[in-house]
């Protein structure tokens, strides 16, 4: 471990990539877990199968499901995790190029961080489904949190800018793995690695720079990792926040 805090501590453009285990500490879910949302998406959320909630076919027929679990997603008591804070205190040490997020929580967001690339877009912008017409997470910020479906004036539901199952990753993602930006070091929390195209962006970067992986459980890409630590991600960011410097404003 010594080796992987020195790594961080001399590194200055570090390549942050993140899934839903740096949120369980926070009260989310993540998907694959034994307690995660496939377990019990069906019975909470009453969908067909778990996948339903993020299906943009089913979500056409009914989106109610995913308007559920957004206000848990997005509820005030859900708080950024010591991770999150972690990531947060290498982007005021001039550390972070940037933290790309598989998540939709907008808790990097929520913790402060502005480098943040949400690879699976988010809650930030909204579209309506009929006539196209563009929202901010402020306009149907109500429905959201109460769970209930956000409509626009010409009747259509409106559609928080979130990459369902059957749909493209926001034109942000494309443009950063077609131009990849310098990087000396690359840090992967909380993450089955499972969902293509976006577990491209730390794997594009293996065999150039030193690669870390921290995740509860083994991965099918471990082998392309130079560091690989099976630990809860909160307990790695502790260690790390007690090690890197505090930011100072003055
Ligand atoms: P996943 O496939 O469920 O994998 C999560 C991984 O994190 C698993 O391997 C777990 O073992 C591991 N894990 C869970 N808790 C911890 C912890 N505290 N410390 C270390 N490791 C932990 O989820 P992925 O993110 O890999 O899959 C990508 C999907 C999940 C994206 O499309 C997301 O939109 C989607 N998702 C997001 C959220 C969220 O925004 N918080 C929640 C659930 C699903």
């Amino acid at each position: 471990m010594k080796e992987c805090i020195d790594l961080i501590k001399s590194s200055k453009k570090i390549l942050i990539f993140t899934g839903a285990g740096i949120s369980t500490n926070s009260g989310i879910p993540d998907f694959r877990s034994a307690d995660g949302l496939y377990s019990f998406a069906e019975e909470k959320y009453k969908v067909p199968y778990p996948e339903a909630v993020f299906d943009i076919d089913f979500f056409n027929k009914n989106p109610l499901p995913f308007f559920k679990l957004s206000s848990d997603l997005l509820s005030k008591d859900v708080k950024p995790s010591i991770t999150h804070k972690f990531i947060k205190r290498l982007e005021e040490l001039g550390k972070l190029e940037v933290v790309a997020t598989q998540n939709i929580d907008m808790l990097h967001e929520k913790c402060g961080n502005r480098k943040v690339l949400a690879c699976h877009g988010s809650y930030g912008e909204a579209t309506c489904c009929s006539c196209n017409k563009k929202y901010k997470f402020s306009d149907i910020k109500n429905s959201l949190i109460d769970g209930k479906v956000p409509y626009c004036s010409c009747k259509g539901v409106i559609k928080p800018d979130i990459t369902f199952f059957g749909e493209s990753l926001p034109v942000d993602f494309y443009n950063f793995v077609s131009n990849p930006p310098v990087i000396d070091l690359v840090i992967v929390m909380g993450t089955s690695l499972e969902v293509a195209p976006a577990n491209q962006i730390p794997l594009m970067y293996a065999g150039k720079v030193p690669l870390i992986i921290i995740n509860r459980e083994k991965t099918v890409y471990d082998r392309y990792f130079d560091y690989s630590y099976l630990i809860d991600c909160d307990n790695f960011s502790k260690l790390l926040l007690d090690e890197l410097p505090i930011y100072k404003t003055t």
